[in-house]
């Protein structure tokens, strides 16, 4: 089958490498020491998951206390502190970790490289953001104890001046909030420099931009991002422990200082945050739905267009979440179209997945599954944006539960249904072994029921009226029976979860053989042993296409025919 002029990292050596060495404290210190981004990435991956299942508990905590009007399991500090955490642990430690660990793993496969640029830099980063999530969690155990949830932060995920100034937030729990973010931040920045030096320097030969897989385009444009956006979260961070510590006066509006300049730093990085989220999701899709539709991606340069398009439109809209605090109509118009703009490349992409998938032979394996469920909420939730970003439309239902549910829609209809599509798709490539597919259909039916009962029926009560970020209401307006419906959906996606993480820790001692390319891909990362060796390929592979795979297997119809 190996055809000579197409030499893929030298012969593939087959024998798995599934061998681990030395006693377990050994086994321990390799990994709290390496700089293996193979070892990172699943790292990252793991942290990942466990902030997914601590978010998960305080949205239930949530979900059970506003499942019915006038209820007090929780009171309204420990309320104000769970949602704070759940909003900030589901962007920051389940979000980030989630989007960072699935590039490192891949990335440096895809291109043909051994590792990332900077394999100490990259140890670093994930140490980094580990420590800010450990720090920013030990508030729920700092100063009082764990009584009334500790000193956790309790001024919600966007920490909106002046409920941040020492006036307002006198504890430390504003401090644990702005110090963890800025720990965390160093490391996603570490991370962010890595992924765009070994993309642009680490390729091999025959790998021109223009032959990367689009997984790989878009982790260069989310780290490209990252380093744009999350320098101003962090110099308004530094800011706030300013004006918290050293009699600084920038959010402060009874010296001189704005809480609006806060607002606008805070999107200005908050914005574009979504994306930096979300992109990585478009990327699994972009991956999962060719290999499924056993059909190249519909429009590859368009796919890159379109992401790099989104990546830049979405730095300039940042104030569509701040249609209320009275800017003049010139600003409002110019982010009501600059939020629209998001939709033609957005759109681009929609119909490019769906032009992949027309004519193909499509196999609807789980990871297909999950990947065809985004692709439809993420249309609708793609539509309640654009309504949102109509500021008329937006004053009548700005900070209401239809804005809670639009956001959800995007986040958790991306990412909580692209990155386990992603696992049940890399993870034979990650231990050597297959995820059950009959627990995965279960895991995703039983999440798209959920997911829907939760976050549609969340829409209407917003509709009626109801805000976000109250922890209780009153009887009778309306809003009774959608909530109850929403928690119950909640504690389904739960159950759904649970199944999930009982599958990948079952299949890892009892799943099939994978073998090196279970779903007869077509990317680099498939030529490698699974899991691949510590030196991923025995010599440079070097690549004429952008399905180098494909063309070892079908070199009567090579695909560097299609470029
Ligand atoms: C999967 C099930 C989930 C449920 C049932 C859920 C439920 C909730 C609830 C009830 C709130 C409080 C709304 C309020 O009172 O203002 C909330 C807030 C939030 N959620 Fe979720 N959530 C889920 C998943 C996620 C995920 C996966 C993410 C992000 C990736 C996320 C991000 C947020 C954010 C950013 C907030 C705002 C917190 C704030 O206002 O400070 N949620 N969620
Ligand atoms: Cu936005």
């Amino acid at each position: 089958m190996a055809d000579s002029t197409l030499p893929i990292g030298g012969a593939i050596d087959l024998t798995p490498q599934s061998e681990v060495y030395g006693t377990w404290l050994e086994q321990v210190h390799d990994w709290v020491v390496t700089a293996d981004h193979k070892k990172i990435g699943l790292m990252y991956m793991a942290y990942a998951l466990i902030f997914l299942l601590v978010g998960g508990v305080e949205a239930i905590l949530l979900r059970i206390q506003l499942a019915v009007p006038h209820n007090n399991f929780l009171s309204p500090e420990v309320f104000n502190r769970i949602f704070t955490m759940h909003g900030t642990t589901m962007v920051f430690l389940m979000g980030m970790p989630l989007i960072i660990g699935f590039g490192n793993y891949l990335v440096p496969l895809m291109i043909g490289a051994r590792d990332m640029a900077f394999p100490r830099l990259n140890a670093f980063s994930f140490w980094m953001t580990s420590l800010g999530g450990l720090f920013l969690y030990y508030s729920f155990i700092g100063g009082v104890g764990l009584q009334g949830a500790g000193s956790a932060p309790d001024v919600t995920w966007w920490a909106y001046a002046p409920l941040t100034e020492r006036a307002f937030s006198r504890g430390h729990s504003t401090d644990y909030w702005a110090l963890a973010l800025i720990i965390s931040g160093f490391g996603t920045i570490g991370a962010a420099v890595n992924i765009i030096a070994t993309t642009l320097c680490m390729r091999c030969k025959g790998m021109t931009l223009f032959r990367m897989p689009l997984l790989v385009w878009l982790n260069l444009v989310v780290a490209g991002m990252i380093l744009i956006t999350i320098s101003p979260l962090t110099a308004a961070q530094i800011m706030l422990v300013i004006d918290r510590y050293l009699g600084g006066h920038f959010f402060d509006s009874q010296a001189g200082g704005s809480p609006v300049v806060w607002n606008h730093f805070f999107w200005i990085f908050g914005h574009p945050e979504v994306y930096v989220l979300v992109l990585p999701a478009f990327a699994i899709a972009n991956e999962i739905i060719p290999v499924f539709s056993r059909k190249a991606i519909f429009g590859y340069p368009a796919m890159v267009a379109a992401s790099v398009g989104i990546g830049l439109i979405s730095l300039s809209v940042w104030a569509h979440h701040m249609f209320t605090v009275g800017m003049n109509s010139a600003s409002n118009a110019f982010f009501v179209l600059s939020t629209g703009m998001v939709g033609v490349p957005t759109g681009i992409k929609i119909f490019n997945w769906l032009a992949t998938m027309w004519g193909g032979k499509i196999r609807f394996a789980t990871p297909m599954l999950f990947c065809n469920a985004f692709l439809i909420q993420f249309l609708f939730a793609g539509l309640t944006g654009i309504m949102l970003s109509v500021a008329p439309w937006n004053w009548q239902l700005h900070n209401s539960y239809f804005v809670v549910a639009h956001f959800h829609y995007v986040l958790v209809g991306a990412i909580v249904f692209c990155f386990p599509g992603g696992f049940y798709y890399w993870y034979p490539k990650m231990t050597g072994r297959m995820l059950d597919e009959r627990l995965g259909k279960w895991h995703f039916w039983l999440f798209v029921v959920g997911f829907h009962m939760t976050f549609d029926f969340m829409h209407v009560p917003g509709l009626l009226g109801m805000p976000r970020s109250i922890y209780t209401y009153e009887p009778g307006r309306g809003w009774d029976g959608w909530n109850m419906i929403v928690s119950i959906g909640g504690a389904v996606q739960a159950v759904a979860t649970l199944i999930f993480v009982y599958n990948l820790v079952h299949s890892y001692f009892k799943g099939a053989e994978a073998g090196p390319d279970p779903w007869d891909a077509w990317t680099l990362e498939w030529t490698t042993t699974s899991p691949p060796p510590a030196y991923n390929f025995a010599s440079e592979p070097v690549v004429s296409s952008r399905r180098p795979l494909w063309d070892l297997k079908h070199p009567e119809d090579p695909d560097s025919r299609y470029e």
